[in-house]
């Protein structure tokens, strides 16, 4: 079986210092680059949002970071401005092994739609094409790593599990931010959709 590492998010922003810091967001760096070794293929995502996206607060009136406001696809965190577009921010953590990757996945660079996941936008519906990627080389075992826990890793490993992939959360390669209760909410969606959790 043909299996892929999938490390999300390790950007500058989701690390301490960063813009949307993620308690010991960098810790996790080290081990990601050992565990490459034991894969196939290695694939990175990138959070990559134009200035002004709709999922910041500042593009709101009146609005504040962690504040939900809806949006037509559905409820959306209201986020501070994080992983801008070519910003210092947006780069992966300084010691992340990039040279590794075989693909590098940009999402959220629609202005309009959030996009937590490696699969969908936050409407549920807009593919990014990394099934299509994944099906192609013939990968059906996902394990997952990386930043947030409760947002971008819970998002993505919840629709590859969907789609009939193989997907296993290594939750130790994993930091998240936990705004009112939603690490025990992905614990529990995760689950729920057949992903193991080790
Ligand atoms: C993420 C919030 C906003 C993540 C991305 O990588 O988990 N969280 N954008
Ligand atoms: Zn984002």
């Amino acid at each position: 079986m043909t299996r892929a590492l999938i490390v999300i998010d390790v950007q500058n922003d989701f690390c301490p210092g960063g813009a949307l810091a993620v308690t010991e967001g960098d810790l996790i760096v080290p081990g990601i680059n050992e565990l490459m070794a034991d894969f196939d293929a290695v694939i990175l995502t990138q959070d990559w949002h134009p200035a002004g996206h709709s999922s910041f607060a500042s593009s709101h009136d009146r609005r504040a970071p962690m504040e939900m406001i809806e949006m037509p696809y559905g409820p959306q965190v209201l986020w501070p401005d994080h992983c801008i577009q070519g910003s210092h921010g947006a780069l992966f953590h300084p010691d992340l092994t990039v040279d590794r990757a075989d693909l590098i996945i940009r999402k959220g660079h629609n202005p309009a739609i959030d996009s937590y996941s490696a699969f969908f936008e936050n409407d549920h519906q807009t593919p990014t094409g990394l099934e299509g990627y994944l099906r192609t080389r013939g990968i059906e075992d996902l394990t997952m790593v990386g930043l947030a826990t409760d947002f971008c890793v819970n998002f993505s490993a919840v629709d590859a599990a969907k789609l009939g992939f193989r997907v296993t959360v290594r939750e130790d390669l994993c930091r998240g931010i936990d705004l009112n209760g939603s690490m025990a909410a992905a614990h529990a969606g995760m689950a729920e959709a057949g992903v193991i959790l080790a």
